[in-house]
């Protein structure tokens, strides 16, 4: 009767630290990909919007076909321009957005070349 207990007492345990791993499990990487050519991101600086806790990894290529560099940067979520990036040059950005709202999106070289990046 005892032994019945405490397998019981076991098995409810462990559903619950299951269901505790499963609601903390981080949000799998979605990919965005930002091309830097003609002064724009993508030919028309793009409103990009995500999820609070969205796990993103921006891959940011200049894609100039003349020596134009660039710099991205996103001051809002902390991510500092870097140095300039040359045609055929790629920087990788990884960010969770934890905060809701709404952050630019830019070229630290270029005023004017930026977007919106909103956080629901
Ligand atoms: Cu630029």
């Amino acid at each position: 009767m005892m032994r019945l207990l405490v397998t019981l007492i076991s098995i409810v345990l462990a559903g619950v630290m299951i269901r505790i791993a499963v609601r903390h499990t981080i949000a799998p990487l979605r990919t965005v990909d930002l091309t830097m050519r003609d002064y724009t991101f993508n030919g028309t600086n793009p409103t990009l919007t995500f999820r609070k806790g969205d796990r993103v990894r921006l891959v940011i290529r200049n894609v100039e076909t003349t020596p134009i560099r660039h710099n991205f940067s996103i001051p809002g979520l902390n991510i500092p321009c870097d140095r300039e990036q040359g045609p055929g040059e790629i920087r990788h950005v990884i960010v969770t957005l934890t905060r809701p709202g709404t952050y630019e999106y830019l070229c630290c070289t270029h005023r004017g070349m930026k977007g919106m990046l909103i956080v629901k």
